[in-house]
């Protein structure tokens, strides 16, 4: 038996729910034990805080639904200062054909808060996403050999895991990613052509910003169909 198991923590503070950690694992069912005491730990660990609720969620699925993915190669743009990062962006962007690249970029710069990614359409720039507030969340994707035993957050590897997912999501051309951590001033852009593209400085030292943007081409399918991908189809990536 296979095992989906997504863990959320969050406290409350002046009323209302702060969300503090969040992960989640594929696991067989040799492993649930250790992974439940694992994504526990994380959850009581983080550096926001003691949650004074941690949810957690087991959902058994079918071993023939999983689709396999290999993951997106990486690589690395070494880039001098904030302004190049965002040029990089821009290059990207306009490879993929949208219509107004700086457009997207003072949108991915100026949104934050969000739990999952805003889905823009690239001929219209149109927001797809049903909740614009909470975005589309990308979840039920894994690492197929990872290290059964801990949960330990490890920004590159998750982002990996997910873009690689999104990356193969249909109608999706790509995807940029800044990220909400105040400490990580890394990002990438990545698609199936391009794979995973690490750049190395996307944000200013301490700032509490950050988003995803998934990159959503009409021409190639029906939005229901890749929102549904995004959300619901489980996936395991090979290293
Ligand atoms: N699905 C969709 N959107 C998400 C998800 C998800 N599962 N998780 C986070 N987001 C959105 C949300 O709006 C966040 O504010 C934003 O993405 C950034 O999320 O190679 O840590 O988890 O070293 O802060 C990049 C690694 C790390 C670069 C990215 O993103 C590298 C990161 P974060
Ligand atoms: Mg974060």
């Amino acid at each position: 038996m296979i095992y989906s198991v997504k863990m959320r923590a969050s406290k409350l503070e002046d009323k209302k729910e702060l969300h503090i950690s969040g992960a989640e694992r594929i696991v067989s069912e040799e492993y649930l034990d250790e992974i439940l005491l694992s994504l526990k730990e994380r959850a009581l660990s983080h550096e926001k805080g003691v949650p004074n609720s941690i949810n957690i969620k087991i959902e058994n699925i079918n071993e023939q639904e999983i689709l396999n993915l290999k993951a997106l190669k990486v690589r690395e743009i070494d880039v001098l200062n904030l302004e190049n990062g965002y040029k990089e962006i821009k290059y990207f962007l306009e490879s993929k054909n949208v219509i107004n690249p700086q457009k997207v970029i003072e949108l991915i710069k100026n949104t934050s808060n969000m739990r999952g990614a805003m889905v823009l359409n690239i001929r219209t720039l149109e927001r797809m996403e049903k909740d614009k507030a909470r975005g589309v969340r990308v979840t039920y994707m894994d690492y197929s050999n990872y290290n059964k035993r801990t949960c330990k957050k490890d920004h590159f590897l998750e982002a990996l895991a997910l873009a690689t997912k999104v990356a193969n999501a249909p109608g999706i051309v790509g995807e940029v990613c800044i990220s909400d951590d105040p400490n990580y001033i890394k990002g990438y852009v990545s698609s199936k052509e391009d794979g995973y593209v690490r750049i190395t400085k996307l944000k200013k030292l301490g700032d509490e910003k950050g988003s995803r943007v998934f990159l959503y081409d009409p021409n190639l399918c029906e939005i229901e169909e890749t929102i549904d991908f995004l959300e619901n189809k489980k996936v395991l990536i090979h290293e």
